[in-house]
């Protein structure tokens, strides 16, 4: 409630003409005024490393509905589930020194970290799931990000109206302690319709940042170029925020 009473107050003074941490953001060249905005805010709230709540098992829903893609049928994915998934890769590249391709195997090999946390969608309505994987910074240690890397993107095996489903963080969101790459919800494989077999959780972050699908993990200095230039799906078309602070 606080929180919200101060982004309100930090809205108005923003709308009152105070732009300047919006045009001094990192990035802000590739980000709307508004993400910038709310990214210091949110920001200034939340310090690096600050936790998004975590729930105990007695809170998690019956039901982790699916939204958005829930069954694709691009490329080979359903060749894929038919065999488990077993010729999965998750590939690490873009701006590292040591690209790498995983199977499930090799990311379940990994120290794990789980987590209940609630997903919050745009579209008004919200679960608590416990998702279980490593942290994403694990891997991006493994492959070692190189200087010129900024933001971290997510490619995803779906298409939704003919284009990929994509999204994207900053690395302080990639390098937060939430930040993993489940492939378990509720201590079992994650199922179709929630992202089998790998999906991002970015627990300070809204729903539509949660990449399900996971085929890749890039490593880039900017976001133009990539997709529509606005960091994700839903950034593209809808004109959400980048910055998906919750
Ligand atoms: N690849 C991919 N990831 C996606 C989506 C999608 O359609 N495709 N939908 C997003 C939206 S809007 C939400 S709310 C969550 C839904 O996750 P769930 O299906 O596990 O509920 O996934 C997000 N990640
Ligand atoms: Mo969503």
């Amino acid at each position: 409630m606080r929180r919200r009473n101060f982004l309100a107050a930090a809205g108005a003074l923003y709308a009152s003409g105070c732009n300047r941490i919006a045009e001094t953001a990192p990035g802000a060249s590739l980000l709307n005024a508004a993400d910038g905005w709310h990214r210091a805010a949110h920001r200034l709230l939340n310090p690096p490393g600050a936790l998004a709540p975590e729930y105990t098992t007695a809170d998690i829903s019956p039901f982790f509905r699916g939204n958005g893609s829930v069954n694709p049928g691009d490329g080979d994915y359903r060749e894929q589930a038919a065999t488990g998934f077993a010729n999965w890769r998750l590939r690490v590249g873009g701006l590292v020194e040591r690209p790498m391709e995983l199977s499930l195997d090799d990311i379940r090999a990994l120290p794990q970290r789980s987590q209940i946390t609630r997903h919050d969608c745009v579209e008004g309505w919200s679960a608590i799931g416990e998702w279980t994987g490593p942290q994403l910074r694990v891997l991006l240690d493994q492959a070692g990000l190189k200087r010129e890397a900024r933001f971290i993107v997510f490619r995803c095996a779906d298409e939704l109206s003919g284009a990929a489903y994509y999204e994207s963080v900053d690395l302080e969101d990639a390098r937060h302690p939430q930040t993993i790459v489940a492939h378990m919800l509720n201590g079992a494989p994650l199922p179709v319709r929630n992202g089998a077999p790998l999906r991002m959780r970015i627990e300070r972050q809204l729903g539509y940042k949660q990449a399900k699908y996971l085929t890749g993990i890039e490593a880039v200095a900017s976001l133009e170029g990539i997709g529509g230039g606005k960091g994700g799906y839903w950034e593209d078309r809808a004109g959400y925020q980048w910055y998906a602070g919750i």
